[in-house]
């Protein structure tokens, strides 16, 4: 029989395009192979199936599993985003630890594993997507599943110290020893992972740099995830009118993210305030437009979040705006993606400043959307992911609201030959290592990784 891809991750793209990001890769990789998708279904149901529901889609099987509004609150909105986001985005404090969400989590991994296992062939290559389902490969190897299994990890690995805030810290480290190959997106990721084996009593870091946990070697590497730039770029429509309107010699400085405390938003905000604060008659006029669609609406920390935005742009607008000028444009409904790229192409400066981010695509198609003879200038945070990779463009650190002012002024003044000089570099970085390469460099690792039989399950 021949090899087939199974992937697995928590959305799954629907019936129409996918709407962008990890879904849009996803997808693209599976309609050009062919394979299986397995995700949650879309709505929750009063009594969920106990088999996966068989959905086709063009060029591949999609199978739905089903959760009711219980699995819903517990595995997804308790433990993944209220426990694992926060821990992996450094938010120690605002994790909600409860046993019925981590039990409710642990139930949702096992009882997805006896779903696949009516679906699972004996030489599928079977990639596991991000932290809703650290624990699935375990569950799998519980029930004899010997397949080669890969496991991407999007986000951030947590800090060794924040582990410490984890009640369940070891069985993170027993979930991922049940994988043959852990992915990560940047260097900085895989040395928070080899730090928490470090600390951890039944595993250790073999010469050959992969680990062995319990009687299992897994192999772990970075593979920062890139963005598909021919279809970004043929998104920019410039066919329809202007997504925003400017003033005579006013310059954009566009930022776009969902709404998420990890994203920096308020500093981001402060530091828009600096550079208005600190303009002088040299400085451009700009215009700072955010959209920030509503995400995970239904945890108080993105509720929190959103109240202060609102506040901050209503206090920013107060003290800088005139009767015919706001300074801060600030969008919570989502943009149409043709819109968001158009956007990103007339922007001046593109504002990219998470807190921590495992990668951040947005630094990445704001570079794609841009004319290469006169480009905008992205001003990236040093600690998202995609700055191990982007160090051409204007690095800040982005909790001081004084270096990002003072970077969007660099911005705005930076000379023609320098935008264009440092675009061509972030350029030539994000064409090489796209989505295409990403898919292709996992894949081709995860099926060279060695296949060490899970002695403790099948003994
Ligand atoms: C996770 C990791 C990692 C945003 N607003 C609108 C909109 N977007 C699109 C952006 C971009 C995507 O959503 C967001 O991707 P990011 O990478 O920035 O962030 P996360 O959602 O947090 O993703 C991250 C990623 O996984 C992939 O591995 O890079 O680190 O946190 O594509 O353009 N798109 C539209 N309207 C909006 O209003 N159409």
């Amino acid at each position: 029989m021949s090899e087939r891809l199974v992937v697995v991750s928590n959305r799954v793209a629907g019936d129409r395009p996918p709407a962008g990001g990890l879904v849009f890769a996803l997808h693209d990789c599976l309609t050009a192979n062919g394979g299986v998708w397995i995700g949650s279904a879309a709505e929750t149901v009063a009594s969920p199936a106990d088999k996966l529901h068989h959905a086709p889609a063009q060029g591949y099987d999609r199978y739905l599993f089903d959760l009711s509004q219980i699995d819903h609150d517990r595995f997804y909105l308790g433990y993944s985003n209220s426990v694992l986001w926060p821990l992996c985005h450094g938010r120690t404090d605002l994790m909600d630890l409860r046993e019925d969400h981590f039990n409710g989590y642990l139930d949702v991994n096992a009882r997805l594993a006896d779903q696949m296992k009516d679906v699972l062939q004996q030489d599928d290559l079977i990639w596991i997507h991000d932290y809703h389902f650290f624990p699935l490969a375990r569950e799998l190897r519980k029930r004899g599943i010997t397949n080669r299994i890969g496991f991407f990890l999007h986000i951030p690995f947590p800090a060794g110290h924040d582990l410490l805030a984890l009640s369940h810290a070891s069985d993170l480290i027993d979930w991922i020893g049940a994988y043959d190959l852990v992915g990560l997106q940047s260097e900085r990721d895989v040395a928070q992972l080899l730090q928490a084996v470090r600390d951890h009593p039944e595993t250790e870091i073999l010469r050959t740099g992969q680990l062995r946990v319990g009687d299992r070697v897994v192999n772990l590497r970075a593979f920062p995830i890139g963005i598909d730039v021919n279809s970004f770029r043929d998104d920019i429509d410039m066919s329809t009118d202007a997504p925003v309107h400017l003033g005579q010699d006013e310059k954009l400085v566009f930022g776009v993210d969902r709404l998420d405390y990890s994203k920096g938003l308020p500093q981001r905000f402060d530091g828009f305030e600096h550079y208005l604060e600190h303009r002088d008659a040299d400085t451009p006029s700009a215009t700072f437009l955010q959209v920030a669609p509503i995400s995970r609406g239904e945890v108080a920390a993105y509720q929190d979040i959103r109240a202060t935005l609102e506040q901050k742009a209503g206090a920013i607008n107060g003290a800088h705006g005139t009767p015919d000028w706001m300074p801060i444009r600030y969008i919570s409904q989502p943009m149409v993606r043709a819109s968001v790229a158009r956007t990103m192409r007339l922007a001046s400066v593109g504002l990219v400043t998470p807190l921590i981010d495992g990668m951040n695509l947005v630094a990445k198609e704001f570079v794609a959307a841009q004319d290469p003879e006169d480009p905008g200038v992205l001003v990236l945070s040093k600690l998202a992911g995609a700055a191990e990779q982007m160090d051409a463009a204007l690095l800040v650190n982005p909790y001081d609201p004084s270096q990002i002012g003072g970077a969007i002024r660099t911005a705005l003044t930076l000379p023609l030959e320098e935008r264009r000089a440092r675009h061509a570099t972030l350029l030539a970085g994000i064409e090489s290592q796209d989505i295409h390469w990403w898919t292709r460099t996992y894949l081709e690792n995860l099926r060279r990784s060695q296949m060490v039989p899970d002695v403790r399950m099948t003994a």
